[in-house]
C-alpha cells in the first residue's frame, strides 16, 4: 500500500510488540467494509438490523464496564510535567511507554491488526492532518470509516513524509484497571489500551483532533476546539456562521442540526450544519476567523433524540449507521432509546444484552434504562438532510460569533455577550457545567469546564488561555463572543426555556448583535438582551416575563461563583495569564459595586 519507511518501520515495531496473526490494510473501499461488517456479524461483535427499516445499519454493545470516556485514565505524556499542566493527568513518556508496552505485549495474538490510514479534514487540503490508527477491533475500523476520511488516497497524500499521527489501539482484556488513553504530543503518538468505546478508541476524534491538535495549534498559530459549526441562512440568501462550545452531552449536535421555528421557516430562514463536535480555526487572509470540521460523521448521543427534538439527526441515522449501547427491539429488529418515542418495545434486549422489561423503567433510576445514557449513533455527515454545502469546502467557513455554553440550573442567564475578545476568552475560562454520562463518574455535579475543553486540552490550561488571548491579537476582524444556557430550571427542576429549535431565537439575537442591529443592557457580567428583543412569537407558555426571569443576573450566586473560580484558577496554577486575573478582579468589583 505504501513505501513510506516511517509508516512501515513503525507498523513493524508495533506488530512485533502486539503479535497479531495478520495485518490488514484498510483501503476505504465499500467491498472491504462490507466484508468486515459480515465478519463482525458472524462473531456477534455486531448485529445486522432490519435492512428495510434501517438499511446498512448495525448494533454494537460494548462491555458493561466500558461505556464512556475515562478522564481519570487519560494522560498527557510530555517530557516536562509542567507542560501537561495541573488539570491533565501526566506520566513521563518513558514510564508510560514501558507500562503500556507490557499491556500491549502479545495482545493481538490470534487477532488481526487493521491499519487505518485516515485524514482529519479534506485529503490534500491545506488544513488536513493525517493519521494512521492500528487497531484489533473491526468496530473501530467501521466507525473510523464513518467518522474520518479513510483510504489509500491518504497514503498517497502523505507520500514519503513522516508527518502523521501514530495511533495504536488494542482491546486487550477490556480491563478497566489497566485502561489507558495516553498522548505523546512531542512524538505525534497516541496509545490506547483496554477499551473499545468511542472517544477512548476512535483516535482521530478527541485524542487527535482535540488533544494532539490543540498542542499543534498552539505551536502553529491556530486553534482546535470542542465546537459545533452552523450556518444561519437569511431570506436574502446570505449565510452567517456560528461556532459553539458546549461540554459533552450539552447540546452541540442538537444546535448544529436545529430546525428553525415555523415562523422563521415561513420567512425563509434555514440552518445548515457544518459540524457537531470539533472545529479547527485559523485566521484567513481576509482577517476573519475560518472554521473547518475535521470529521466526516457524527458520533452523537442517542437518548433524547426524536422527531421533535432533533429530526435531522434522526433522519441522518436511518441508513449507514452504527448504533452503540441502545435497546434492540426484537419484534422488528430495530433500535430504541429513552426519549425516542412513548412506545418502548416490549420484546427487547437492553444495552447490557439482557432481556429488558420496559415496565420497570423509572426515570429517576438510570439503572432501569434500556439504552445506556451515553449510548450513541455513528452516522455519515453526508446523510444529514441539513448538511451545509460548505461541508467539503477546504477553506472552511468565516465565523461571525463564538458561543460558549453550559448546563446550569441557576446563575448563568439564557444569553449574554462579552465586551471584548479578552473578556470573551475570560468568559470561556470560567465556564461551568453539570457533568454528564459522556464521561465515567458522577453525573449532575457542577464543575468548571473552560471552553468545554477541560478533558481535551493537550497541554497546560493556563498556556491554553494564553493562546486564546494571543489569537485575539492575530484576528483583525474577530468573531464576537457570547455565552448561553438552555438549562435554567424552575423550583420543580423543569427546564424553563423550551430549547432545541427555539434556540434559533437566541441565535438571531446573537447575530443581530454582531451586526450592531440591536441594543443591550450592560450588566456586571456583560451585555444582556432587553427581554423584548428575544423573539417569542409563536411560543407557547413563554412570556416576556419568562424571558426576563431567564435573563436575570443574580449577584449573590455570581459572587459565590467567583470564589469557586478563584479556587479553580489556583488549581490551574501559575501559568494563568495575568489578563485573566485582571478580568476576574474587574468582574468581582462590578458585582460588588
Ligand atoms: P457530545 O457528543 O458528548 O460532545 O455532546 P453534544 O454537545 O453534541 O450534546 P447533544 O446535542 O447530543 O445533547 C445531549 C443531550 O442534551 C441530549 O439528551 C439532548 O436531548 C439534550 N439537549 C440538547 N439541546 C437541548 C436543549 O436546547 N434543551 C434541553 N433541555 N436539552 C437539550
Ligand atoms: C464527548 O464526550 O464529548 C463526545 C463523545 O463527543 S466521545 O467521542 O466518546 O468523546
Ligand atoms: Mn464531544
Amino acid at each position: 500500500m505504501t513505501q513510506n519507511k516511517y509508516v512501515l518501520n513503525w507498523i513493524n515495531e508495533m506488530a512485533e510488540m502486539t503479535c497479531p496473526d495478520k495485518i490488514v490494510w484498510i483501503d476505504g473501499t465499500e467491498a472491504q467494509a462490507e466484508a468486515l461488517r459480515a465478519e463482525a456479524c458472524s462473531t456477534g461483535e455486531m448485529i445486522k438490523l432490519n435492512q428495510e427499516l434501517l438499511p446498512n445499519c448495525y448494533l454494537h454493545r460494548t462491555a458493561v464496564n466500558d461505556v464512556a470516556r475515562v478522564e481519570g485514565r487519560t494522560f498527557i505524556c510530555t517530557s516536562k510535567k509542567e507542560d501537561a499542566g495541573n488539570i491533565n493527568n501526566w506520566m513521563a513518556p518513558e514510564e508510560c511507554y514501558a507500562k503500556l508496552s507490557k499491556l500491549y505485549k502479545g495482545s493481538m495474538k490470534g487477532r488481526t491488526m487493521y491499519v487505518i490510514p485516515y485524514s482529519m479534514s479534506i485529503v490534500g487540503s491545506p488544513f488536513a492532518k493525517y493519521g494512521i490508527e492500528l487497531t484489533d477491533s473491526i468496530y473501530v475500523v467501521l466507525n473510523m470509516l464513518i467518522m474520518t476520511r479513510v483510504g489509500t488516497n491518504v497514503l498517497e497524500a502523505l507520500g514519503e513524509s513522516g508527518d502523521f499521527i501514530k495511533g495504536l489501539h488494542a482491546r486487550a482484556d477490556i480491563d478497566e484497571e489497566n485502561r489507558y488513553i495516553c498522548h505523546f504530543p512531542e512524538d505525534n503518538t497516541i496509545w490506547s489500551v483496554n477499551s473499545g468505546y468511542g472517544g477512548n478508541v476512535l483516535l482521530g476524534k478527541k485524542c487527535f483532533a482535540l488533544r494532539i491538535a490543540s498542542y499543534l495549534g498552539r505551536k502553529e498559530g491556530w486553534m482546535a476546539e470542542h465546537m459545533l459549526i452552523l450556518g444561519v441562512e437569511y431570506p436574502n440568501g446570505e449565510t452567517k456562521y456560528i461556532c459553539a462550545a458546549f461540554p459533552s452531552a450539552c447540546g452541540k449536535t442538537n444546535l448544529a442540526m436545529l430546525i428553525p421555528p415555523e415562523l422563521y421557516r415561513n420567512n425563509g430562514y434555514k440552518v445548515w450544519c457544518v459540524g457537531d463536535d470539533i472545529a479547527w480555526l485559523r485566521v484567513g487572509e481576509d482577517g476573519r476567523l475560518w472554521a473547518v470540521n475535521p470529521e466526516n460523521g457524527f458520533f452523537g448521543v442517542a437518548p433524547g433524540t426524536n422527531l421533535n427534538s432533533n429530526p435531522n439527526a434522526l433522519y441522518t441515522t436511518m441508513k449507514d449507521t452504527i448504533f452503540t449501547n441502545v435497546v434492540h427491539n426484537l419484534d422488528n429488529n430495530s433500535v430504541w432509546w429513552e426519549g425516542l418515542d412513548k412506545n418502548p418495545p416490549t420484546n427487547a434486549i437492553d444495552w447490557k444484552g439482557n432481556v429488558w422489561d420496559c415496565t420497570k423503567y423509572d426515570k429517576k433510576d438510570k439503572s432501569t434504562c434500556g439504552a445506556h445514557p451515553n449510548s450513541r449513533f455513528t452516522a455519515l455527515a453526508a446523510n444529514c438532510p441539513c448538511l451545509s454545502s460548505e461541508f467539503n469546502n477546504p477553506k472552511g467557513v468565516p465565523v461571525s460569533a463564538i458561543v460558549f455554553g453550559g448546563r446550569r440550573a441557576k446563575t448563568a442567564p439564557l444569553v449574554y455577550q462579552s465586551t471584548s475578545w479578552q473578556n470573551g476568552a475570560f468568559v470561556g475560562s470560567i465556564m461551568a457545567s453539570e457533568t454528564t454520562a459522556a464521561a465515567a463518574g458522577a453525573v449532575g455535579v457542577v464543575r468548571r469546564d473552560p471552553m468545554a475543553m477541560r478533558p481535551f486540552v493537550g497541554y497546560d490550561m493556563g498556556d491554553y488561555w494564553a493562546h486564546w488571548l494571543k489569537m485575539g491579537t492575530l484576528i483583525p476582524n474577530a468573531p464576537k463572543i457570547f455565552h448561553v444556557n438552555w438549562f435554567r430550571t424552575d423550583d420543580e427542576g423543569n427546564f424553563i426555556w423550551p430549547g432545541f429549535g427555539d434556540n434559533m431565537r437566541v441565535l438571531m439575537w446573537i447575530l443581530a448583535r454582531c451586526e450592531g442591529k440591536v441594543e443591550a443592557d450592560i450588566t456586571p457580567i456583560g451585555y444582556v438582551p432587553h427581554a423584548e428583543d428575544i423573539d417569542i412569537e409563536g411560543l407557547d407558555g413563554v412570556t416576556v416575563d419568562t424571558i426576563r426571569e431567564l435573563l436575570t443576573v443574580d449577584k449573590e450566586s455570581w459572587l459565590a461563583d467567583i470564589d469557586n473560580i478563584k479556587e479553580f484558577y489556583a488549581q490551574v496554577g501559575d501559568r494563568v495569564p495575568q489578563a485573566m486575573y485582571d478580568e476576574l478582579a474587574a468582574l468581582e468589583a462590578r458585582l460588588k459595586a
